[in-house]
């Protein structure tokens, strides 16, 4: 009888182990960015790893629910499990112990290998680490409660204590401690809830890339001039800069999510994510800029983006004559302002994207769909959560800078930056190469120099060109000799403008001078 009571009791403190080690993980992954819930990360492989018939029994059973029922799956087996660990756990707390780090090991496996998550590895492995945590941790505690006997413990007839547990344990102890952990339990329910973007990274993971009506021109070898330290050509989605006024990033679902584009056009549209899909979709390799970079700044990145040509989409609208800007909306009201002659002229190819280097939009990056405008800064192109069109004239509005002092008109300066060596770095005496990237969207990149200490300028060799909306890798060969060295750079687009040495910062419309760095020989 006492024996069952054990076990019960066991059983007990590991499902409300379970459950606590569950909620506050989930609750850890809904607070970081980047970080998808590992229930929905161990349901997406099981999909994954699911033979297509299993898959498609699923579907046809369950239908729409079918996530919720696989979400269900996941819980009801991690319950077993941490009942089991429970109920053995009385006797062999090693057991518990095992279930937890088996547990952490399936979540931290899931977690590395999500497509849906941005965030780097300690952010990822953070839910699972905390998961084994709180098991662990509770289900010791309640365990413990379990051992400490109501009456003194019954001595064996050799006068030494029993291992054996106490004929029965302190109820009140118990009871207490359970509720504590209940209440953990809860509380990381709750605000797992209240601070998860679920819905959102649920239909990005559901979401399989079309194929674009119109793909990019295969990448020209030797884009990637493969300068160690130097950035890659393509800018990965993790590795993307982001820049937006938003605490937490949007939740924006698919369903229910509708872009309006209305003001003076002929005919209102409203459009859903699947309209979207069904219109012409065009692939084009972009590289966006914040006005916020600072010389030799970090906030530029080149992507692949698919998506519907602006263009197409407001003469389906029907502009009218007196219209001279497009003021766009996001889910978190969050307004832009762009000139409507970018957004029609077919050279840009501004872009209402869906994808970024063929995935669905990260979350951070405008699920489901944003603005991507070659040659202007992002605050006055590339509305992320984009929701609303509205086609009106500059002089009828502020977007949101233009409200904190930043121009209304803001066309990318012609930039360029090192990026090795790295300033302060030391180099041996010798041949080395000094190597960056450069950007004048829309115009091009037609020439980078090099100077050192401020000698004659020495063109740098140019990567291969790819298009004149992304930015190119340049490399300067240096016979670097022994002593304190500046390095600088600056380059000249294809309107024949060169970058200005004048220092100007980044308000209101984008930083200038020449990026330089200081470097030790010998
Ligand atoms: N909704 C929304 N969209 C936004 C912003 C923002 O704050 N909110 N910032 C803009 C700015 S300033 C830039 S530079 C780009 C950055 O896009 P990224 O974060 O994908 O790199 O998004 C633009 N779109
Ligand atoms: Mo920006």
């Amino acid at each position: 009888m006492t024996t069952r009571g054990n076990l019960l009791a066991g059983g007990l403190a590991g499902l409300l182990a379970g459950a606590a080690a569950v909620a506050v993980s989930e609750a850890v992954a809904a607070a970081l960015d980047g970080v998808t819930s590992p229930l929905l990360a161990v349901a997406n492989r099981a999909v994954d790893a699911a033979p297509r018939p299993v898959k498609e029994w699923a579907v046809a059973t369950f239908g729409t629910a079918d996530k919720a029922v696989l979400i269900g799956g996941v819980i009801g087996t991690v319950a077993v499990i941490a009942v089991v660990a429970g109920a053995v756990g009385v006797r062999r707390p090693r057991v518990a112990l095992g279930a937890f780090v088996l547990l952490a090991l399936v979540a931290t496996a899931a977690a590395l290998t999500d497509r849906a998550a941005t965030a780097g590895p300690a952010a990822r492995v953070l839910p699972a680490v905390v998961l084994l945590l709180v098991g662990f941790g509770s289900l010791t505690w309640l365990l413990g409660t379990l051992r400490r006997p109501a009456r003194p413990p019954v001595m064996l007839p050799t006068g030494v204590p029993g291992d054996d547990l106490p004929a029965a344990f302190d109820r009140r102890v118990f009871l207490r401690a359970a509720a504590a952990v209940a209440v953990a339990a809860s509380a990381g329910g709750l605000a797992a809830r209240a601070l998860g973007g679920s819905a959102a990274a649920a239909a990005r993971a559901d979401l399989t890339v079309p194929r674009p009506t119109v793909p990019a021109p295969p990448l020209p070898t030797g884009v990637d001039l493969g300068v160690d330290g130097l950035t890659p050509y393509l800018t990965s989605n993790r590795d993307f800069y982001r820049v937006d006024t938003a605490l937490r990033v949007p939740d924006v679902p698919l369903d229910g999510w509708t872009l309006r584009i209305h003001g003076m056009v002929d005919k209102e549209l409203t459009l859903t994510f699947q309209d979207l899909l069904e219109r012409r979709l065009v692939e084009d390799r972009i590289t966006l800029t914040c006005v916020s970079n600072e010389v030799g700044g970090e906030y530029v990145g080149n992507a692949a983006w698919i998506g519907v040509p602006m263009r197409d989409l407001l003469e389906e609208a029907g502009v009218q004559a007196g219209a001279d800007a497009v003021k766009s909306t996001s889910a978190d009201d969050f307004t832009v302002g762009t000139p409507l002659e970018v957004l029609q002229d077919p050279q840009r190819n501004a872009l209402v994207a869906i994808a970024m280097n063929g995935e669905p939009l990260p979350l951070e990056h405008g699920f489901p769909a944003r603005m991507v405008t070659p040659g202007l800064y992002g605050y006055v192109s590339a509305t992320k959560w984009l929701v609303d069109l509205e086609v009106t004239r500059f002089a009828d509005f502020q977007a949101y800078w233009t409200t904190r002092g930043y121009s209304a008109q803001a066309p990318i300066k012609t930039s360029s930056r090192i990026d090795v060596p790295r300033s302060f770095a030391r180099l041996k005496k010798g041949r080395n190469a000094v190597a960056g990237v450069a950007w004048s969207q829309d115009r091009g990149i037609a020439k980078v120099e090099v100077r050192v200490d401020g000698g004659a300028w020495q063109e740098a060799d140019l990567a291969a060109a790819d298009n004149v909306n992304t930015w190119r890798q340049w490399v300067y060969r240096w016979d670097a000799e022994p002593g304190s060295h500046k390095l600088e750079v600056r380059a000249t687009d294809r309107s024949g403008y060169t970058q200005t040495s004048e220092r100007t910062p980044i308000a209101p419309d984008g930083s200038t001078g020449w990026h330089s760095v200081d470097v030790v020989v010998g």
